[in-house]
């Protein structure tokens, strides 16, 4: 190596940019704390900083920066769900989704593929059509297409008549896209810390002080800070965590898995979802596919990756794309879902006065960060839960008044 770019090297005189100040030291008291520092939690940190001028914030993680499920998911983006309620609060989040590499000043590497749910049978294309009329009815770009129309889409689909589960039909969501999920954690997480919210990684939430009825501290293996308010955004931990504050919640934890090959050149413009045959896949920008399937049939709380999921998942791919046969797969990993009865989130008021929910985020949250965060800013700032948060409440489950997602989750179950 040539001894001048060695010097350049190490050099204190050209040092990379920091783009989050370190760790500080925990104040007594917030305004706010938010347990979780995943992108749902830094992005309720940017907005109540950015639109509500609130930023004497903590946000507490007890591993690194956003490196729960948003670093382990497939970044998958749409809003081409069954319910009214569901559609309205997903597009929302799309929307917000195509403006915030601009907001950030940061690219997000959003990328819009379209997104292709297939039908291999009479029943799941009748669900498509249900999908495709409330998409419509909500003003959500999603139509029924037909084999001939997914080979001009797909050209490398198998459509052969002649397998296991033929291709019927599809639902073609042409919003759906692809974003790169480090980069939307990080722009959240710049946004906020440069209007003075504080990230404290690597502390653990271990309890939390209540008082008639409100919480009014927060225990950490660091010490414990006095609040106002407590954001809880902790995805597969959310049972775990409101135990400490002493409610239940109705979820179930499983692992989910998924893996990437080796790069290939780009053969894949949308993303491809399977119901029938469990599994789906996308091209990233480097060229792997990323790929994915269903949740572990068991609940656990552990990210381990495993050789049945591997070859389940393959097997079902290569009944798309048979080609696909002498492909390497380079990493393979597993996040934690938070289940909920009907596959929609659990957002709002809990038991606890001023213990604010962001949960229920089982497979389907990435895509709902941005949206999630603002309106959750904007609950904990004014107090009131908006219109478009309120079908997600808690006490849903006690009127038995569900938003039923089961037919649009995407990943088997
Ligand atoms: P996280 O990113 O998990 O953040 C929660 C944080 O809480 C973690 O960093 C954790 O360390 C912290 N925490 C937990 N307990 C404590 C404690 N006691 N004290 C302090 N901190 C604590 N969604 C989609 O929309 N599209 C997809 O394509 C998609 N694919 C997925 C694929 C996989 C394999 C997985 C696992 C999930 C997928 N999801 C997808 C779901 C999505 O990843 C999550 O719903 C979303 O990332 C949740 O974001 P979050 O910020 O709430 O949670
Ligand atoms: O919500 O679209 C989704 C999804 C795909 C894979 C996991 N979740």
């Amino acid at each position: 190596m040539p001894l001048g770019l060695l010097k350049y090297g190490f050099s204190k005189r050209h040092p990379a940019p920091r783009a989050l100040p370190p760790r500080p030291e925990l104040k007594e008291s917030y305004d706010v704390v938010i347990v979780g520092g995943g992108g749902h939690g830094l992005a309720a940190a940017y907005y109540l900083s950015k639109v509500h001028g609130i930023t004497n914030i903590a946000v507490i993680d007890k591993g690194y920066l956003a490196g729960g499920n948003t670093a382990r998911n497939t970044a998958i983006i749409r809003s081409n769900y069954l319910t009214p309620e569901g559609v309205r609060f997903y597009d929302e989040s799309v929307r917000l989704y195509q403006g915030l590499s601009n907001e950030f000043d940061f690219n997000i590497l959003y990328s819009e593929r379209g997104h292709l749910t297939l039908a291999h049978t009479d029943a799941s294309l009748r669900t498509m059509r249900w999908r495709a009329e409330v998409n419509s009815h909500c003003g959500v770009d999603s139509e029924l297409v037909y084999p001939d129309e997914i080979a001009r889409l797909v050209p490398s689909l198998n459509l052969s008549p002649d397998v296991r589960y033929p291709v019927l039909g599809a639902l073609h969501h042409k919003p759906g896209a692809i974003a790169r999920h480090d980069a939307v954690a990080w722009g959240y997480a710049i946004g906020a810390a440069s209007r003075g919210v504080e990230l404290h990684t690597r502390t653990e939430v271990t309890g939390f002080g209540i008082e008639n009825g409100a919480v009014t501290s927060v225990v950490t293996d660091r010490g414990t800070v006095r609040c106002g308010v407590v954001l809880q955004a902790v995805a597969g931990s959310s049972s775990r965590v409101a135990a400490l504050a002493g409610f239940k919640l109705p979820i179930r934890t499983v692992p989910l898995q998924a893996c990437v090959s080796q790069p290939l050149k780009p053969f894949l413009d949308p993303i491809v979802v399977s119901g029938s045959l469990h599994c789906y896949v996308s091209q990233s920008s480097r060229g792997e596919l990323v790929m994915g399937g269903s949740v572990d049939p068991y609940s656990l709380y552990q990210q381990r990756s495993t050789l049945d999921f591997k070859e389940g998942l393959m097997a079902n791919m290569l009944e798309l794309f048979p080609f696909l046969s002498g492909v390497r797969l380079l990493r393979q990993w597993a996040g934690i879902a938070d289940m909920t009865p009907d596959f929609s989130p659990v957002m709002g008021e809990t038991p606890i006065r001023n213990y604010w929910l962001d949960s229920g985020w089982g497979t389907w949250g990435f895509k709902a960060t941005p949206v999630c965060g603002k309106r959750m800013a904007e609950t904990v700032a004014t107090g009131k839960v908006p219109d478009i948060l309120d079908p997600f409440r808690l006490d849903r489950f006690e009127r038995f008044d569900l938003v039923g997602e089961g037919g649009a989750a995407s990943v088997g179950h």
